[in-house]
């Protein structure tokens, strides 16, 4: 369908950009040539809906898989992740670096379409592992952008997200967790947390051990509470 896809964009150019102009996702853009990793306008729920996302569309050398959308990424502890529920809501950060899609858009997404998570994490001493899950949904607004995964896969990490599932999405100015305690407030994320967390992606931005009991960029399973992470990506492609 690729080839034809050539042909038409060749034939009727206007045509062809009709057909590219409101990619759902970044499995869209690949499946119509977008094969370079990168910044990309996405738009998860029609025209008036776009926003800025990192893809990451593989490697056939290595084959290494692509169409994947990023919607969380930490890096280097450059953008600060303690943030009010509307930011969590609406997303924050920069594509190109250190950022959080959004549950709105989370939301529109898993949607519309059925989605496995991939969550890769490298630590300071250069180990790259990442966890998957073969289901991935976030719920509605007035579900409290609730959690839904599944399907755990074990490449490296453990799993630290299974405990998750099911829970509303929290902020230090949104307490929805299962704790007597606001987790937000005590752990400086917004997550999905339960009582309070087995992994903290959102997290403060540490730089390896850490004496700051699971405040940190953690995933217990890999390294435990007391250990933030260098990188953590977080990112979603649709499944057939
Ligand atoms: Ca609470």
């Amino acid at each position: 369908s690729v080839q034809i896809q050539c042909v038409v964009v060749l034939l009727l150019p206007w045509l062809g950009q009709c057909s590219l102009q409101y990619p759902t996702d970044c499995a869209d853009l690949l499946s119509s040539g977008s094969r370079v990793s990168g910044v990309y306008t996405i738009y998860p729920d029609g025209v008036s809906s776009a926003v800025q996302v990192y893809c990451e569309m593989g490697c056939q050398d290595t084959k290494e898989e692509g169409g994947w959308t990023v919607f969380q990424r930490r890096v280097d502890g450059t953008v600060n992740f303690i943030r009010p529920w509307n930011q969590y809501k609406d997303g924050f950060g920069n594509a190109s670096s250190e950022y959080w899609l959004g549950l709105e858009s989370l939301h529109q997404l898993t949607t519309n379409r059925k989605y496995e998570l991939r969550v890769d994490m490298e630590d300071f001493e250069d180990n790259r592992v990442f966890a998957r899950y073969s289901s991935f949904a976030v719920g509605s607004e007035k579900e409290g952008y609730k959690l839904t995964v599944g399907g755990f896969t074990n490449e490296g990490t453990g799993d630290s997200l299974a405990r998750h599932n099911g829970k509303k999405f929290s902020t230090f100015d949104k307490d929805q967790d299962s704790h007597h305690t606001n987790c937000a407030d005590i752990y400086f994320g917004g997550y999905w947390y339960d009582r309070c967390h087995v992994s903290n992606p959102n997290g403060l931005y540490l730089w390896g051990p850490t004496s700051h009991h699971a405040v940190g960029v953690c995933w217990k399973a890999f390294k435990g509470y007391d250990y933030s992470l260098r990188s953590i990506t977080m990112k979603i492609r649709p499944v057939a």
